[in-house]
């Protein structure tokens, strides 16, 4: 007989940032990561990690709902299922349970993990093939200070960790958020490429203006400056300046990806597999994206190496990411609770080897950090 699914356990992980980050929405000292760990009749176990941003500061989940929705009723929902039945098991969530995005993230990233240990294959052949062993891989500056800014883009250069940098702004008024990155974007010169993420911050009259500015800067990428809800503005700023949007928060899923191209969005997507229900959803979103000539950016909610390394695996298995991706949330955090990290180097980082996803917890690290 097959096996099936016996129990799901969800832990909170607080783990510290190595130094503030500051976004549009909040400023994070700390990371909470909700590890999911889903254990098959077989005796395999599957690792999920759902993990937001600011408690509720960025989405409508927070860490103490991801974990109390799964235990009362996602989990309910998988055990004593076939444990191999990855997609039909996903469908099942959608039709019980609406919304929950990073909650099922977690739920479909442990069934795949879980699924790749059984057949000995790492989770990108799951998920159709390895096609990118090396990913490029972003940073973000966001101490709040603009040299200290500066200092860290220098030293993360020399070591030749990252060469894109991805800069937080909107908590600030327009006029000190340009002064902020154009005084980064000189320092840099052509040395590295410098995007901003507004996430929401500004109405479209402010994003016409910071835009210009910021365009006239030499900054390669504005994403999300408006509210994710206004597709019709997200259209208008795209058409009006050279420098390409990036949508993040407007495009959860390939529904909305579908939706924001037939208004005449052109620019590029942040695919993200909590905001898209898990890897699946996500490189479903990539599909559209491709169909409408959207250019493809692999995204992160500052996971832990989980989460991390399950997108990972999503995105090795895509053609191109046009502008990379910023999946260094391990990279922020103070430490870890999995036994071998990520390999970054190289402006990038190594797919994690081996079946599923290539990660195995550290349980002492793990006892360490976990919420009591
Ligand atoms: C976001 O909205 O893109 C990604 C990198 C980072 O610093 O924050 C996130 C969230
Ligand atoms: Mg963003």
């Amino acid at each position: 007989m097959s096996s099936v699914i016996e129990s799901i356990e969800t832990l909170l992980v607080d783990l510290p940032t190595i130094r503030p980050h500051k976004l549009s929405m909040t400023t994070m000292a700390c990371q909470t990561l909700v590890i999911v760990r889903l254990r098959d009749s077989d005796g395999v176990e599957g690792l999920g990690e759902g993990t937001t941003i600011g408690g509720l500061a960025y989405g409508p989940e927070s860490p103490e709902s991801i974990k109390r929705n799964i235990d009362a009723y996602l989990a309910p929902l998988l055990i004593g299922q076939p444990a191999d039945a990855v997609a039909t098991l996903r469908a099942r969530l959608d039709r019980h349970a609406r919304g929950n995005a990073i909650a099922k993230s977690a739920l479909e990233t442990a069934l795949l993990d879980a699924q790749g240990k059984r057949l000995r294959l790492p989770m990108a052949v799951l998920l159709g093939g390895t096609r990118h062993d090396h990913l490029p891989v972003l940073w973000t500056l966001a101490s709040g200070d603009t040299s200290r800014d500066i200092d860290e883009a220098f030293q993360r250069l020399e070591q030749r960790r990252h060469c894109d940098f991805k800069l937080k702004i909107g908590a600030n008024g327009v006029d000190d958020d340009v002064r902020h990155v154009a005084a980064i974007k000189e320092a840099l010169g052509e040395r590295a490429s410098v995007r901003v993420d507004v996430n929401q911050a500004w109405d479209e009259s402010t994003a016409v203006r910071g835009i210009a500015a910021l365009q006239a800067a030499g900054i390669d990428l504005i994403e999300q400056p408006i509210c994710a809800r206004d597709h019709a503005g997200l259209v208008r700023l795209a058409k009006r300046f050279e420098v390409p949007m990036l949508a993040d928060e407007a495009v959860a899923d390939a529904r909305d990806g579908f939706a924001l191209a037939a208004a005449g969005f052109s620019g590029a997507y942040a695919l993200k597999i909590a905001k898209s229900g898990g890897p699946r959803g996500a490189l479903a979103l990539g599909e559209v994206a491709q169909a409408a000539g959207i250019g493809l950016y692999g995204g992160t909610l500052l996971e832990g190496t989980i989460g991390t390394a399950a997108s990972l695996h999503a995105w090795a298995t895509l053609p191109e990411l046009a502008w990379g991706s910023e999946m260094f949330g391990p990279l922020l955090l103070e430490d870890d609770i999995v036994a071998e990290p990520l390999a970054y180097g190289e402006f990038g980082v190594a797919l994690p080897q081996g079946p599923g996803l290539g990660v195995a917890l550290d349980e002492d690290k793990l006892a360490h950090y976990v919420r009591r």
